[in-house]
């Protein structure tokens, strides 16, 4: 029995990182941002990200290759490696995220976030709020908040083994590179939306998705009947009507996707994107 439940258990971890409306919102993400449509992004797309919500330092890092698993190609980012970014961007607690920005900011690779590197990520922030106007906290209070968040067992010194140990990472990370989060979580009580061991939510990631998805599919109005819920057993017609919104979408937009989310095409990407999160579970 003790077998059978930890299979189930499995199989719904999988369903937590994959599913269509994931793969629907990762495509269009994706191809939101290669404007070109050569199937990479460059670092320029990336920065556009979100409204350029990455830091610039950030986005020269991610694209230094030092924290991709595959060796990428200069300059480019490849569809798996989006995969890779964009879910450790909206799901900054899971230990995959946190190894994943861990190798983004520990530039001199010693295992250690110190805080000289700390305050080189911190001034793009301080950078930025100044330009906007907003008041911001010198890095010496930033980092003494930080260091009581992370409670890292050597003073002044963190390790990987800190931050997986840390509940709050989202809020550590969004600190250093994300200004637009950072800004939002700086507004609202940052224990608010720990998890509750009594009751196991969803991921940070299966929030973001859903509700990407749920914008993607209902940006024109209308078409609420992808609301009605039976997802599992309309897949058939579900599929169509996806089909339909993004063929709308796309003539208002006056783009066209390479292929349309449909036929083996899809069922490739979909290989591919379950590919990707079986290494990212790994
Ligand atoms: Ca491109
Ligand atoms: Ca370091």
């Amino acid at each position: 029995t003790f077998d059978r439940l930890e299979q189930e258990d499995d199989i719904n971890r999988i369903h937590d990182y994959f599913s269509y409306e994931h793969f629907y919102v990762i495509y269009c993400k994706f191809w939101e941002l290669d404007a070109d449509h050569d199937l990479y992004i460059s670092r320029d797309d990336l920065a556009k990200h979100c409204n350029g919500a990455i830091s610039n330092k950030m986005i020269d890092r991610i694209f230094s290759g030092a924290v991709s698993s595959s060796n990428m190609k200069e300059g480019k980012m490849s569809y798996s490696e989006f995969v890779w970014f964009l879910i450790s961007e909206e799901d900054k607690r899971s230990p995959t995220s946190i190894e994943y920005w861990f190798r983004c900011m520990d530039i001199d690779g010693d295992g250690i976030l110190s805080m000289f590197e700390l305050d080189y990520f911190y001034q793009e922030q301080v950078h930025k709020m100044e330009i906007y106007g907003i008041e911001y906290m010198p890095f010496e209070d930033c980092i003494c908040q930080m260091l009581d968040l992370v409670k890292p067992e050597e003073a002044n010194k963190i390790r990987l083994k800190d931050l997986k140990r840390c509940k709050l990472t989202n809020v550590f990370f969004d600190t250093f590179f994300n200004l637009e989060k950072y800004l939002n979580n700086e507004q609202k009580d940052p224990f608010s939306n720990l998890k509750d061991p009594d009751s196991p939510e969803l991921s940070d990631w299966v929030k973001y998705a859903e509700g990407e998805y749920d914008n993607l599919t209902h940006e024109d109005g209308g078409n609420d009947n992808l609301d009605d819920g039976n997802y599992d057993e309309d897949f058939e017609d579900e599929d169509h009507e996806v089909e339909e919104v993004t063929s709308k979408r796309l003539a208002n937009n006056a783009v066209s996707p390479p292929q349309r989310l449909g036929g083996s095409e899809l069922n490739n990407k979909i290989d591919d994107l379950e590919d990707e999160l079986k290494r990212w579970k790994d």
